[in-house]
């Protein structure tokens, strides 16, 4: 098969002269196609049947035990000036790094299929959605695509008509970590992936196209692209608020997102319309709207639970890929926190031992269609997207950040998305537990400087009549014997109510040098137990503390020189004197 696009089909061509292939498949998105790719990789052992009856249609993939997550050193973005990627980065010369990924994929697929993927990120017919198609030689990827995107012969008659489309390159290679690289080429909007198949570094629509890409090219076009779940609260007289809310990876994004209100809220509801990407932009009426580029789910198995993400397990039963969890003596899929059943193989197929550490890999994940969630909203498929009353920053900080807190005003806001700091998560390779600056949760994923990502976030002060409140939150607080001081997942209700009544300017706050703050009894606490000790305790800032933590701040905004807009400094340089 061929495209309509000339251009595509021609560097289709010029891929499979470079790699080798033994067959080109063009993918159509089919439930036929789906089935034949999961034969074909139960067929080679890349995936394993879980049990049928308990989970139909629910498989497992063991990846390579080198090859669990992203890998932050390898990723780089390439653009002409160094400048232009900013310290946050990774960089080489496009040129350079072109030499390099065409030594990797000369000749790497021969003996396999080259899938050609062309996908959707985002509603099939939303103006605001973009296109891309992924070439890989991943039958696991192609399938995982087909479960995170709107894959197949829907996107290629739309990339047919709309004539661009982001290229990614991807090859497993030989999984070798010395032999991996994740590049991205924003001026080309190009991707090229070697040596993973994992997630991230992998499904190249998610992370590399929607934000790295996506980032760059909405700085260009006056929009946000951004690493945020999106969620419309529903009150009992039926009202919905949008909000939508940026945690690093392996925060809690998942469940946030399709958090049940605990017993003592009846009538409220959470709609679920992403839970890691969303796209923003300046709607005609002057709000900000939203959409989520994604249609399908990767999230963190470990610690889903029954108390945790009932609506996550509920999902989970049936058309799912687990990638790396345990395994029941029932043949059903299991990790640490799910229950206190023992496994009886843990994710490298090894018989479980707790000697050999977790029996699911901590950044294990499953893969599923948002359709199947229970919280499903069917605004996700709305073309022009869902409006945004308040953008929500949170990290894990087990000391110092109080519960929750709000901006003065947009410029503010933009700070204490700048200053973000979290505990990195099993999501990287790398440490575990180490506080490190993450603004906005786009470390990562930021593919362009930050002080010009910062720059553009402030401009939408002067381009938005309704700017969306901006909040920090912080589930993550722990007392002097290293509990948890909240109960997050569910209770999170809680502080999501003051917010949205902060939305609808009818809820106290007390100001302090950082924000404003609930007062203890705003927040509602009926039917949870927490002591109004320990509430009070979250919702305080200590002086002391907070003036050393906006020193670190300056030193974090200090790297980026003269590109730094002044209005951080500015923000920065008053938080600090109000803190004397
Ligand atoms: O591996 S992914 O990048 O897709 C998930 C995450 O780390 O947020
Ligand atoms: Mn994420």
């Amino acid at each position: 098969m061929q495209s309509k696009h000339d251009q595509l089909n021609q560097w289709v061509n010029e891929v499979a002269a470079l790699t080798s292939p033994a067959q080109v498949h063009w993918c159509d998105g089919s439930q036929a196609e789906y089935d034949q790719l999961i034969r074909l990789m139960l067929d080679c052992g890349d995936l394993l049947e879980l049990n049928q009856t308990t989970h139909p249609g629910c498989y497992l993939h063991r990846s390579d035990p080198q090859d669990v997550a992203r890998v932050e050193h390898l990723t780089f973005i390439c653009t002409t000036e160094e400048q232009d990627a900013g310290p946050n980065n990774n960089w080489l010369a496009p040129a350079d790094a072109h030499r390099r990924m065409d030594e990797l994929f000369a000749g790497c697929m021969q003996g396999r299929t080259m899938y050609v993927v062309p996908y959707c990120m985002g509603p099939i017919d939303s103006p605001l959605s973009r296109c891309g198609v992924e070439i890989t030689d991943s039958a696991y990827v192609a399938a995982n695509m087909r479960l995170m995107t709107r894959m197949g012969s829907a996107a290629l008659r739309r990339i047919e008509r709309d004539g661009v489309f982001v290229k990614g390159l991807h090859s497993i290679g030989e999984l070798d970590p010395a032999r991996r690289f994740i590049m991205h080429f924003p001026q080309e909007l190009q991707i090229q992936s070697y040596g993973s198949g994992y997630g991230g570094n992998a499904l190249l629509g998610k992370k590399c196209h929607a934000l790295r890409i996506a980032s760059y090219q909405a700085r260009q076009e006056g929009w946000l692209a951004e690493h945020m779940l999106i969620v419309g609260i529903e009150n009992p007289q039926g009202e919905k608020t949008y909000v939508a809310a940026a945690f690093p990876s392996a925060c809690g994004k998942t469940n946030l997102a399709m958090l049940i209100p605990p017993a003592s809220y009846p009538g409220w509801k959470v709609w679920t319309v992403g839970d890691d990407i969303c796209w923003l932009h300046p709607g005609e009426d002057g709000r900000l709207w939203a959409i989520n580029p994604e249609a399908g789910f990767f999230g963190v198995a470990p610690g889903t639970s029954e108390a945790t993400n009932p609506n996550a397990l509920a999902m989970l039963n049936k058309d799912a890929i687990f990638t790396n969890v345990a395994v029941t003596a029932n043949n059903e899929p299991w990790w640490e926190g799910k229950s206190d059943e023992l496994p009886v193989k843990d994710w490298q197929g090894r018989d479980y031992d707790p000697a050999n550490g977790p029996a699911a890999h901590p950044n294990s994940r499953f893969t599923v269609s948002i359709k199947h969630c229970p919280s499903y909203s069917p605004q996700a498929e709305a073309p022009s997207g869902v409006p945004i009353s308040a953008l929500i920053f949170g990290g894990r900080r087990a000391s110092l950040v109080p519960l929750v807190f709000e901006s003065f005003d947009w410029q503010h806001g933009v700070l204490v998305g700048a200053a973000m700091a979290s505990e990195t998560t099993a999501a990287a390779t790398g440490a575990t537990g180490i506080v490190r600056r993450d603004p906005m949760a786009m470390q990562p994923f930021c593919g362009y400087n930050f002080a010009d990502y910062w720059a553009h976030w402030l401009g939408f002060a002067d381009r938005l009549e309704h700017l969306p409140k901006v909040f920090h939150v912080n589930w993550f607080r722990k007392d002097e014997q290293g509990q948890f001081m909240w109960p997050g997942f569910g209770e999170n209700m809680r502080v999501l109510e003051w917010i949205i009544q902060r939305c609808h300017g009818h809820s106290e706050s007390l100001h302090s040098p950082i924000g404003h703050l609930p007062r203890p009894e705003d927040i509602n606490l009926e039917g949870v137990d927490i002591e109004p000790s320990a509430l009070t305790q979250l919702l305080s800032v200590d002086r002391q503390s907070w003036a050393a933590e906006l020193a670190q701040i300056k030193v974090h905004l200090e790297q980026f020189g003269e590109r730094l807009p002044a209005g951080l400094m500015d923000q920065q340089q008053r938080i600090a004197a109000d803190l004397n």
